[in-house]
């Protein structure tokens, strides 16, 4: 247990020294099934703790708490299940959010959120997990910083870059900051030197251990879980979810060109009229 101060408390005509203990560091690492949160994990622990699958089906099945030291202080590391469980058969959507709340739930303060994706198959409906997530359980006054992590980019000349080519597409999602990298070391070498990935590897170890120093200690937030919110309603749009997806995105255009909708509503109601004018006559 960590203690932020000590305090001197005079009750009953006693001094007493008494610890305050400040709230955990808490740090979730979230995204879709297969994307590489228990990797990322692994990565920053130096050991292999998290369970990593190389199968379709997804690997991590509840919430899994690490305890680390990221610039020499404690943290929680929470590794979650994937939010497209559906397609990969083991938890189902549902589940998957409903572990999500419950986690934050529990926790009660949140530090950090670190969205990983994969940049090789990176796909529209990330807005839609953020929005849930980040948004919506994690709904409160202040919001809990964000950070990207984007895995799966060893293959690239400069991982990088591909922040400058695709960052267009996070227009509706607000980052603290992010970090372009692999969290696979890939294939020992024939010779058994090492390992093909290693030195992009260690590279990206530093890149996500600056980013959480940067980010995780700034502040606290409580949250207040949305309570009337069921989980098939945060779950509309999210990869697996109920074939909702084309209502989420119309709403979400709607919200984004204000304007237009009207424009689009004054439009359909004026085309209704004419109608309903024709049929009458
Ligand atoms: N090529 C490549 N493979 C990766 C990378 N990160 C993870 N992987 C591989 O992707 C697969 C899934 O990785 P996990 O870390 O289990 O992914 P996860 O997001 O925890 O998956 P779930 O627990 O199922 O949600 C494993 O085979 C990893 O070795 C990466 O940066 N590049
Ligand atoms: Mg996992």
């Amino acid at each position: 247990m960590s203690y932020g101060a000590m305090a001197f408390s005079r009750s009953s005509g006693r001094n007493y020294i008494c610890a305050i203990a400040s709230p955990p560091i808490n740090i979730i690492v979230f995204g879709e099934s297969g994307v590489g949160k228990s990797s990322i994990i692994n990565m920053l622990m130096g050991e292999p703790v998290a369970a990593v699958s190389n199968q379709a089906v997804g690997c991590t099945y509840e919430s899994n708490k690490f305890r680390a030291i990221i610039a020499g202080r404690e943290v929680m590391l929470y590794d979650t299940a994937g939010l497209n469980e559906a397609e990969a058969g083991t938890v189902s959507p549902e589940q998957a959010v409903q572990n999500l709340r419950s986690l934050v739930t529990e926790l009660k303060t949140v530090n950090l959120l670190v969205y990983c994706i994969r940049g090789t198959r990176f796909r529209k409906i990330m807005a839609d997990n953020y929005e849930m997530f980040c948004n919506t359980i994690c709904g409160s006054d202040r919001k809990v910083p964000v950070v990207l992590v984007v895995t799966g980019l060893e293959n690239e000349e400069n991982m990088d870059d591909w922040w400058e080519y695709n960052k267009v597409d996070f227009d509706e999602m607000e980052f603290r900051g992010h970090a372009c990298i692999t969290a696979t070391r890939g294939r020992v070498f024939r010779d058994g030197s090492g390992y093909i990935f290693q030195d992009l590897y260690d590279g990206s170890k530093e890149k996500v251990t600056r980013l959480l120093e940067d980010h995780a200690f700034e502040s606290s937030v409580t949250i207040v879980p949305p309570k009337n919110t069921s989980t098939s309603i945060l779950l509309l749009g999210v990869a697996g979810g109920p074939n909702l997806g084309i209502l989420s995105s119309l709403l979400r255009w709607c919200k984004e060109r204000p304007i237009l909708c009207l424009l689009a509503l004054l439009f359909s109601c004026g085309i209704l009229y004419m109608v309903c004018l024709l049929y009458l006559q």
